[in-house]
């Protein structure tokens, strides 16, 4: 059952992957279980895919759709302790850059591992960002960028947290296509991934839960 719903994930087959949780869910699996057995297992496969280019982002997209409404119904129904987020990540775009497939991606996986996301939305200017950390506390918050030339924006976004003294309030992590972890370092973020799969276990280590 875990089995099919990870293949009709990967299929992208919305209407399936939604009959097979419902299903999975009368015959008695945990919530918990198709989320961690069923779609992130699903998800990674996508990944791979994808980064061999065997499918191309239409596929990724309808395959992030279908985790996308296996988790809504999914939600509602995971137990208390499940739902007890492991922190809350912030996420957005970075200023100058609306690519956010990639984005919508690690807030998903995110989600499904467990993370309270605030989804901060595209070309996210760095006051914007400041005043997120301000006001809503996350434990972490995520920077993408797609574009080589947004990479400055990512920079500007970190040194204004610093200027705002809520830089040491935060872990930044970042990513996106032209990120590398020598630019993380450069720039001082606290950690880079270079997909969702690696987002959900830098996220879990920078909150010392890896
Ligand atoms: Co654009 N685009 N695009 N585009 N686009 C790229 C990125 C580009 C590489 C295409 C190319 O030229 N070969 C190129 C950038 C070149 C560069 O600077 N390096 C480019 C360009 C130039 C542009 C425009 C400037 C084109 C133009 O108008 N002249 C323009 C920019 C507009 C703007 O942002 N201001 C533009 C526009 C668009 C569309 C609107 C048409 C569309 C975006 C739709 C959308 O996002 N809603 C689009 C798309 C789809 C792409 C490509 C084809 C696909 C990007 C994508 O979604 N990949 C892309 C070429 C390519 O990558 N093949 C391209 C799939 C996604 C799952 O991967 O986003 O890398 P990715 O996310 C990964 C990881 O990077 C990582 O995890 C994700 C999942 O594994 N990750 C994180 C991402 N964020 C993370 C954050 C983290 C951790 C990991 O922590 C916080």
């Amino acid at each position: 059952m875990l089995h099919e719903i990870s293949k009709a994930l990967v299929d992208g087959d919305m209407p399936e992957v939604k009959r097979l949780t419902e299903e999975a869910l009368r015959d008695g699996v945990k919530p918990v279980v198709i989320v961690n057995k069923g779609l992130i297992l699903g998800m990674d496969v996508v990944g791979i895919r994808f980064k061999k280019k065997e499918i191309s982002v239409p596929e990724v997209l309808m395959s992030a759709r279908a985790m996308h409404a296996s988790l809504e119904i999914l939600k509602p129904l995971l137990s208390r302790s499940d739902m007890e987020p492991l922190g809350v990540i912030a996420i957005g775009t970075v200023k100058g850059d609306i690519h956010d497939i990639g984005k919508n991606l690690v807030a998903m996986m995110l989600e499904g591992a467990g993370f309270r996301v605030i989804d901060i939305g595209i070309d996210v200017p760095s006051e914007r960002f400041v005043e997120i950390v301000r006001e809503k506390k996350p434990d972490i918050l995520g920077l993408s960028a797609l574009l080589n030339v947004t990479l400055s924006s990512m920079k500007d976004t970190i040194e204004a947290l610093e200027n705002a003294g809520v830089k040491g309030d935060v872990k930044v992590m970042v990513g996106g296509a032209p990120v590398t972890q020598e630019f993380a370092d450069e720039i001082k973020a606290d950690a880079y991934a270079r997909d969702a799969r690696e987002a959900v276990l830098k996220a879990k280590e920078l909150l010392g839960l890896g």
